[in-house]
């Protein structure tokens, strides 16, 4: 039998394992890229382990989360980050050269290749061909340092896409169906493979749209196959030597097939608070609409700010609504002031942001309490935007101008005439904002900057022989990284700071669960099913670690968190059977006898809940690599002893 795209680039990187779906499979990693709010931490870890010179072909670190600078924090981690780069022979793009998966499928990705990013969005590259996943920052950090990265062996689900979008008809619009009908968990354990005539028909940045947004499906990744619209792409881009052709395998398996018909496709939009909340925009037009943003990772190319451009040429924003537009990179901002396109938008009234991530991960730009946000974004999780009560859509780029210029609800197929836009045949391309790291040489004299919001990382403890303690929080179904860790203007300046970064966590779902936590100790916390789904930001493991978090109960897990529990020690326990959850509650006695020795051999434990007189059942679905993990305290630790 032949093997699907993903498969082949696996099989080219095989490190370790069997590739045999569910099985635990290791892979050597070509690419990594870090940003700013992830990277700090990573870069702590790296340099934790001792490697003077990262063994990777190219490992870039990004600065594009953390860019509003209300303090001195942000830039002592820029800083810190510019330093330890040069040092350790990693590249840096500099602030205000854009975010990170835009300016990395510009200038560094390549068809074949395997990348992994300490940020989920990372599959964005997957549109050029390439392998690549989100991870947690210590997975980023060993990968750097030339050890493997391990994942459970995907199942590869195959979207076939026929047919050609209609005018106004966008690539959000695509994987917002794709969201429709596997909706958020739909993606776990899979990597999402596209196929089809409709593949040609679609320009590489319209494919990092539809791959970027595999992320909230909870697919370990998502992929294109590379053809000659890769190659135009590249050539574009001053890169046609990195192109390599790769496509699956007539006779290649695919666990699950669907079938998206581009031509029937129309307008949609995920309503709060969940990216698969999916309606059609016909639906919802009329709704009166206070903000629309227009920017992030998922729609920020050239080719979409084009469009936005034309559509807003010569016109002027509804009175109610507050527009706001992030470039993706330098090259897509140059170029839109070069061509004029930037004239037309600012006319029009749009607020120009710095090309960074902005508002997308609240970083300014917060709805009016009760508004209604639209965004051409990827996640509309609650309280993300920075407003705890506003209404976030998430929408594609044709439907954010028509609505701005409405100052409702839009349908932009209604607008009649059909915009041809043509992007240039080459882009502008100037790495100015790219240092480069020093030589080998060079770098011993190279001294690290940090300043004093760079706090050291906290260490894990080895797994305690029995547990006793209380159920310190109980949270429902889908519990984001943005629940446990919440982001935004006011807590990302403390992702460097974990001892200051506690007073927020959880605090989304209970205000007083640090204080509880700290005064307890030790505890756990019971989840429902998938628990951690979003953002890979390790911190939600790390600090509930510092909190004294020593395990997580829940009903099923999201891959990227589940990684981060076990990097930081904390046992991911799943219960057998889900109806216990109901059974036990917060602030419940709980005792788990022989939890090391669980830990080191067994697949079960079980939980004796003292204040209800019950016990339930615990599964632990762990590989022995991730159990030797857990039993030393962490991955950095059991790194550091098995070198
Ligand atoms: C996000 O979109 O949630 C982020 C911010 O990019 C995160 C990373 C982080 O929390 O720093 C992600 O997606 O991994
Ligand atoms: Fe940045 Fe938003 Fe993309 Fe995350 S999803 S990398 S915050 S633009």
């Amino acid at each position: 039998m032949g093997y699907t795209i993903a498969e082949k680039i696996i099989k080219n990187h095989l490190l370790s394992g069997n590739m045999v779906a569910g099985e635990e499979i290791g892979l050597k990693i070509d690419q990594t890229l870090t940003q700013d709010a992830t990277g700090t931490a990573v870069y702590l870890q790296f340099e934790a382990m001792d490697i003077p010179r990262v063994k990777t072909e190219l490992s870039v670190a990004y600065i594009d989360h953390n860019t509003l600078q209300a303090g001195f924090e942000n830039a002592d981690d820029h800083r810190y980050i510019q330093t330890v780069a040069k040092k350790h022979g990693i590249r840096f793009s500099r602030p205000g050269n854009g975010i990170c998966h835009q300016v990395h499928l510009e200038r560094f990705s390549a068809p074949g290749k395997t990348l992994i990013g300490s940020d989920s969005h990372t599959p964005t590259a997957g549109g050029i061909g390439m392998l690549a996943i989100g991870a947690g920052g210590l997975d980023v950090a060993v990968a750097m340092g030339g050890g493997a990265y391990y994942i459970t062996m995907p199942r590869v689900i195959k979207i076939e896409l026929v047919g050609r979008l209609s005018p106004f008809v966008g690539a959000k619009d695509v994987i917002l169906e794709v969201l429709r009908i596997l909706g958020v968990k739909g993606g776990v354990g899979a990597v999402i493979e596209y196929s089809g005539e409709g593949v040609r028909t679609l320009s590489v940045p319209e494919r990092a749209t539809i791959t970027n947004m595999g992320a909230e499906l909870g697919a370990t990744s998502s992929i294109f196959p590379s053809d000659e619209v890769t190659r135009a792409f590249l050539k574009a881009e001053g890169r046609e030597e990195c192109f390599t052709e790769i496509k699956a395998d007539p006779d290649a398996y695919y666990h699950e097939s669907y079938t998206v018909d581009l031509s029937s496709l129309r307008p949609l939009a995920a309503c709060p608070h969940s990216p698969d909340n999916v309606k059609p925009v016909s639906e919802l037009k009329g709704m009166r609409i206070s903000q629309v943003c227009i920017g992030s990772c998922t729609n920020s190319s050239l080719r979409d700010l084009l469009t936005v451009a034309a559509m807003l040429k010569g016109k002027t924003l509804h009175p109610d609504v507050s527009l706001s537009i992030s470039p993706g990179s330098k090259q897509v901002y140059t170029m839109l002031a070069e061509c004029g396109a930037l004239a037309d938008l600012i006319s029009a009234g749009a607020r120009i942001l710095e090309c960074a991530c902005g508002p997308c991960i609240g970083m300014g730009f917060s709805p009016r309490s009760g508004g209604v946000s639209l965004r051409t974004f990827n996640r509309n999780f609650l309280g993300r935007s920075g407003t705890k009560d506003a209404e976030v859509y998430l929408v594609s780029p044709e439907c954010a101008a028509a609505s701005a210029i409405k100052g409702v609800f839009a349908d932009p197929t209604e607008l009649g005439e059909k915009i041809e836009i043509q992007t240039p045949e080459y882009f502008k391309i100037c790495d100015n904002l790219i240092d480069m790291p020093a030589t080998p040489e060079e770098a011993e004299s190279i001294t690290v900057e940090r300043g004093p919001n760079i706090k050291p990382v906290p260490k894990g403890e080895p797994t305690k022989e029995r547990l006793e303690v209380k159920v310190t929080l109980k949270v429902g179904d889908n519990i984001t990284t943005d629940h446990i860790m919440p982001a935004g203007a006011k807590i990302l300046p403390f992702r460097s700071n974990v001892p200051k970064l506690s007073e927020f966590c959880f605090t989304v779902c209970d205000p007083d669960f640090p204080r509880r936590a700290k005064e307890e100790g030790e505890g756990i916390i019971l989840g429902g099913s998938n628990y951690g789904q979003g953002s890979s930001r390790e911190h939600a493991a790390m600090v509930p670690q510092y909190l004294g978090i020593k395990a997580v109960v829940a009903k099923s897990f999201a891959r990227i968190h589940a990684a981060n529990l076990i990097n930081f020690g904390i046992i991911p326990f799943t219960l057998r059977d889900e109806s216990d959850y109901d059974r036990i509650d917060e602030g419940d006695s709980i005792v788990i006898e022989g939890l090391r020795e669980a830990v080191e051999q067994s697949d079960t434990a079980t939980l004796k809940d003292k204040t209800k007189g019950i016990s339930a059942e615990l599964t632990l679905n762990l590989s022995r690599r991730q159990r030797d993990i857990l039993l030393a305290g962490g991955l950095l630790a059991y790194t550091k002893s098995s070198q």
